[in-house]
């Protein structure tokens, strides 16, 4: 299929040349392409751009700045890559306005050091920390009504199969669940609806891709028995965060979308091969897009029709292609896409799925009503469920969406974002060459992964801001060394025309973000003492106490003074302090930090945390108020007294 009136760049000798080179595949030749994209920008012609280039757009559109002492119209939820972290932006203007530590330690709030977070991210016996590098990718918010409500936000980590959930009211991790029998944990996507009972119209599963297949069960046999090697789809409970269940299928996942319904969670496949190198991962010509029926498969895990792995108690059912093919008792539909696709994302209107195809330089437009006819029966063939397959541009990757039926997909190769139209798309699939669908082309700097526009994943999708994580920044920002920033780039899409407005370099690598309207949002300034169950409630509770060689020390703060002023202990004593910060305040936040006893974390308002360390030097040691509160913070200090 040719959708040459739709490439208003195909004139450039060297994109034909692409093009080609792409569409005859030579396994080896993608695979360099692909391994040398660092490459291809630099050889790109500038000023390619159908849309006027960066430089002339700054002063159109919507003003993106915000002046001192203005707020952004939106909170941006950032994917802190291999920091473990989620980082919480203010937009248009691109500020980062606060890090929620998750996965590795973090130096200001005392991540990792405290008990509180140390039981969160979970310890060895002797209470050293499991995991110490994280590597998030994707962040999604929960639902009400098709939209956010502002209640949580998860996200993954892939190096340790672990899945984070944040509270968006005082914007902390409270629960982090590790996956069993999986690796490689990529998407995730909460639910938005329950596929039954439709009267619970929030989230309250979230799913989760497991990319990587792996002998099942991994313990040290059969480990080059490539039949052994599983991938499996996983149900986590929104609420508990407790595993629900999970689904063996064929192939791998990748990224993962839901359905308005609530009927239907998808994941994109690249390796239906079951490849363990990469050429292995493209002999396919095709791949798929998986749809998961839900409701059937917890109907099958109240039948008992499960398995369970090795040490996991977490019920299997069978999602494996074999076992599925009558499509009235299917637990999943597997629609073909062309080879190695990427992202999969649901439209705001509820009716589609878009799956990007990387390899293919195509969309592939799935109708989830006639996936959902598949499921009773009524297709012929679940090809029937593609209402269209249209050319894009080269190397798509991930799909975003304004609200008013236009879709706004990457193109890592090509180094644009390309801005298209769903119905004209279905139209030109049809037959109608007039339909144009290509609305508008802008170029990013450089190969762009990521991008979301504003409220792109919900029904409330307006259309204002796209956000573009680039991987390669090459030129953009002064040379600091061998290791580039990301670069992260804003674009207004109020228009026709994409406008870019403005970019910012950000530490490797965010992949995924989320841009949610700022009213939806409902911080909190203070914590609430009552919430901590350890919380020392009147400095009257304070002082030391002793049960044999254990010593709970308990202290207050509230500006500029702890309470106690000093504390003894013995040498050889297990000490947890547990600190309560009696500071109602807004912003009045205090540290402590114990020299030589590398310890620091910080209390807000009405917050409590505890540490437990052991007293293994003796001496006057200062505790410190490492957080500054106050005319008098230099001077906010206590003494720990340890006895020889
Ligand atoms: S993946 Cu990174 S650009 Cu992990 Cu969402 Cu596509
Ligand atoms: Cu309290 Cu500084
Ligand atoms: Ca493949």
């Amino acid at each position: 299929m040719s959708a040459d009136n739709n490439n208003p760049k195909n004139d450039s000798p060297l994109d034909l040349d692409r093009r080609k080179f792409l569409n005859t595949a030579a396994v080896a030749g993608v695979a360099g392409t692909l391994l040398t994209v660092g490459g291809l920008a630099g050889c790109k012609k500038e000023g390619t751009s159908t849309t006027g280039g960066v430089a002339a757009s700054a002063t159109a559109g919507s003003s993106h700045e915000v002046a001192p002492g203005e707020l952004d119209s939106y909170y941006g939820f950032w994917s802190g890559g291999h920091m473990g972290d989620v980082r919480v932006l203010g937009l248009p203007s691109g500020r980062e306005i606060h890090r929620i530590p998750v996965f590795n330690p973090d130096a200001l709030v005392g991540w990792g050091i405290t008990n509180e977070s140390k039981a969160i991210m979970g310890t060895n016996s002797d209470g050293s920390l499991k995991y110490h590098v994280a590597d998030t990718h994707h962040v999604h918010g929960s639902y009400k009504d098709g939209t956010y409500d502002g209640k949580y936000a998860w996200v993954n980590d892939k190096i340790n199969c672990r899945i984070a959930r944040m509270r968006l009211d005082v914007m902390d991790c409270d629960k982090i669940t590790e996956i069993p029998n999986i690796q490689g944990f990529h998407g995730i996507f909460p639910d938005k609806r329950d596929p039954v009972d439709q009267a619970i119209n929030y989230t309250t599963r979230v799913f989760c891709g497991s990319e990587f297949h792996a002998p099942l069960p991994n313990d040290g046999h059969d480990m080059d028995d490539l039949t052994k090697y599983r991938a499996l789809f996983t149900c986590v409970d929104a609420e508990t965060m407790d595993v629900r269940w999970q689904v063996l299928i064929d192939g791998n996942c990748d990224l993962v979308a839901t359905s308005y319904d609530g009927k239907l969670a998808a994941t994109n496949q690249y390796n239906t091969e079951g490849g363990v190198k990469y050429v292995d991962m493209m002999n396919a010509e095709k791949d798929a897009c998986l749809f998961f029926n839900i409701a059937r498969i917890e109907q099958a895990v109240k039948d008992g029709k499960f398995k369970t792995y090795g040490k996991s108690k977490v019920p299997v059912v069978d999602g494996t292609l074999e076992s599925n093919k009558d499509p009235k008792t299917a637990l999943v539909a597997s629609v073909p896409v062309p080879k190695n696709p990427h992202g999969v994302n649901a439209s705001p209107e509820g009716k589609y799925f878009i799956c990007a195809g990387k390899l293919s330089p195509t969309g592939t437009i799935i109708d989830l009503s006639l996936v959902l006819k598949w499921f009773d029966g009524e297709l012929k063939s679940i090809d029937e469920a593609i209402v269209a397959e249209v050319e894009l541009g080269l190397g798509p990757l991930h799909t975003a969406f304004d609200g008013r039926g236009n879709a706004f997909t990457t193109l890592f190769l090509d180094s644009q974002v390309v801005k298209w139209n769903l119905e004209n798309a279905i139209k030109f699939y049809k037959g109608d060459k007039n339909a144009k669908y290509v609305v508008d082309r802008i170029d990013v700097q450089y190969q762009p992964g990521h991008l979301n526009a504003s409220m792109s994943e919900t029904k409330d999708a307006d259309g204002k801001w796209l956000a573009v994580g680039c991987k390669f920044s090459k030129d953009r920002f002064l040379p600091a060394g061998p290791l580039h920033p990301e670069n992260e780039q804003l674009i207004d899409i109020s228009g026709e025309k994409m406008v870019m407005v403005s970019e910012h370099p950000v530490r490797p690598e965010p992949h995924d973000f989320i841009i949610v309207k700022r009213d939806i949002i409902k911080p909190r300034q203070v914590y609430n003492l009552d919430e901590f169950p350890n919380a020392v409630k009147d400095p009257a509770e304070c002082g030391v106490f002793r049960q044999g060689n254990k010593v709970t020390v308990k202290i207050t703060s509230m500006a500029p003074a702890f309470y106690l002023s000093d504390f003894k202990v013995k040498v050889g004593d297990e000490v947890t302090i547990i600190l309560t910060n009696l500071d109602k305040v807004e912003d009045l936040t205090h540290g402590f930090a114990i020299e030589k006893y590398n310890i620091n974390f910080i209390v807000n308002p009405q917050e409590t945390k505890s540490v437990t360390f052991k007293a293994d030097k003796p001496g006057m040691y200062w505790c410190y108020c490492s957080h500054f509160c106050h005319a008098l913070h230099l001077e906010m200090r206590s003494r720990m007294l340890v006895e020889a």
